[in-house]
């Protein structure tokens, strides 16, 4: 870790020795710290405030018990979480994680990332992070519910429209969304705009399940286009075939490539004649099947068991799986073969020593809490629809995602050249975003 500030560095260690089990959350903390090394260097204030010390610590953490029964008729029990991170600019907003990988550390990266993230939505949204150690693989869609309820029993005590508003992340989508919504219906006796991600007919925002890959995709072509090029005719590399993956896959096809690969947590399909997506998504959204269902129904595609989908020879990769998926090897081979760029869809999928690789090879790098903004700002805009009790046609909010992408690309493409790092856009999205929220902590006092 190089934090060449004295100050940044000292704190650094301290919350290594605070959080000494906790390896994601001290990735994510250690590369924005990188990242403010010149706004600690030109911001005394901002250190005599307290914010550097304040917005590595959540304002509150909420672990608990989540009890249910499966078909079986046996008791089940998991762990649930709710980091509320930080709340200077809105409402704590973040997603749900329900992943047998999830775990303090998991959640807590998720929450610091969402702080920066949605300020760079330009919207007023806090940062904050949930989820469980639940896997829903292979469950029926009661045990989903009753776990759902379950967890909801306990999670409606500290959220509400205006405190702590959840949405989807790994394994939630509009199924769990809906049982969630209800269960918090039913112990408030209130209906109101708590989770976002909800499904149309009662309070949903059009395009916000379209909205994460449809902004991944948005903001890649903003960065292409300041680079002189484009999607048009591009191969393009996609990991992960869940919500985000998809949408990016058709985004990116609308644009003009050839999105010609994509996995699950088994391995993943390779068509050179391009993916068929009407495909994945009847097994992805319809069967939740496996990704190698695909090279059974389609005769030009193959698959492969396990890693390995970063050796696909691309011009634009698009990780959209999970944390740490992509290493220093695969950063190696996709510039060996060509990449011109990546763009992170996923929250943390490249490893530090990979992006370093790749920013020093001249591949453009869109990091993903620029780049994946796009669901929790269509998720803020959902906030908007339901407050004034209105619905926004698919235009419309799909025109507001596309502004916002732009205006992400472009504050972030800034803030790196006033600092003195342009063209970096890890650090002028970590420094942006970092700037809104620490103004907001210095004015509103030391009180928490
Ligand atoms: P989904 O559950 O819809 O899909 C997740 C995909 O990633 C699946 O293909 C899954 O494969 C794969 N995956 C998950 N965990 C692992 C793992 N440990 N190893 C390998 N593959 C894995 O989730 P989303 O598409 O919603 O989320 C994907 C990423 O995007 C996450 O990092 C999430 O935090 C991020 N994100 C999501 C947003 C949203 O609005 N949904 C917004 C911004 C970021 P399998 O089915 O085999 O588990
Ligand atoms: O990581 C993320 O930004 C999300 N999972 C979406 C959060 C949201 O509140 O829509």
């Amino acid at each position: 870790m190089q934090i060449s500030n004295q100050y940044l560095a000292d704190l650094y260690e301290d919350v290594c020795r605070k959080n000494p089990n906790e390896p994601e959350f001290l990735q994510a903390v250690g590369e924005v710290f990188e990242s403010l090394v010149p706004v600690a260097d030109r911001r005394p204030d901002l250190i005599d405030a307290g914010v550097f010390d304040r917005i590595v610590e959540p304002e509150r953490t909420i672990i608990f018990r989540v009890s249910w029964v499966d078909d079986s008729g046996k008791v089940r029990v998991n762990r649930g979480f709710r980091v509320q991170f930080n709340s200077a600019i809105g409402p704590y907003k973040g997603g749900l994680r329900l992943h047998p990988s999830v775990n303090l550390s998991v959640i807590k990266f998720l929450g610091f990332e969402q702080i920066f993230k949605n300020s760079l939505t330009s919207l007023p949204m806090g940062g904050g992070k949930g989820g469980s150690d639940f896997d829903p693989k292979g469950k029926s869609d009661g045990e989903i519910m009753r776990f759902c309820q379950s967890f909801m029993t306990e999670l409606a005590k500290h959220i509400g429209a205006d405190t702590d508003v959840p949405a989807g992340d790994i394994g939630v989508g509009a199924r769990e969304i809906g049982f969630m919504f209800g269960q918090y219906k039913r112990l408030r006796n209130e209906f109101t705009g708590v989770l976002t991600g909800k499904g149309l007919s009662y309070g949903g925002s059009l395009i916000r399940p379209e909205a994460t890959g449809y902004g991944l995709c948005y903001f890649t072509k903003e960065m292409l286009e300041h680079n002189n090029s484009s999607f048009k005719d591009k191969i393009v590399v996609i990991s992960g075939s869940g919500n985000v993956a998809i949408y990016a896959a058709q985004k990116a096809a609308q644009l003009g490539a050839k999105v010609v690969a994509m996995s699950d947590s088994n391995g993943f399909v390779y068509d050179k004649d391009g993916i068929d997506l009407a495909v994945v998504k009847q097994i992805k959204e319809v069967e939740r099947g496996r990704i190698y269902e695909y090279a059974k129904r389609v005769p030009s595609a193959v698959y492969t068991e396990g890693r390995g989908i970063w050796n696909i020879k691309c011009d634009i990769a698009l990780p959209c799986a999970t944390q740490n998926e992509l290493h220093l090897e695969d950063a190696q081979a996709l510039v060996a073969n060509g990449v011109i760029a990546v763009a992170e869809g996923a929250n943390m999928p490249s490893t530090p020593d990979a992006v370093a690789y790749l920013q020093s090879h001249g591949v453009l790098f869109g990091p993903a809490k620029a780049a994946n903004a796009g669901g929790v700002a269509t998720s803020g805009l959902e906030m908007s629809q339901n407050s004034i009790r209105l619905s926004w046609t698919s235009e419309e909010v799909d025109e507001r995602l596309h502004g916002i992408m732009v205006n992400i690309y472009r504050n972030a493409a800034k803030a790196a050249e006033e600092y003195g790092m342009k063209g970096n856009l890890v650090a002028g999205a970590n420094i942006a975003g970092f700037l809104k929220v620490a103004e907001a902590m210095k004015a509103q006092g030391i009180a928490y």
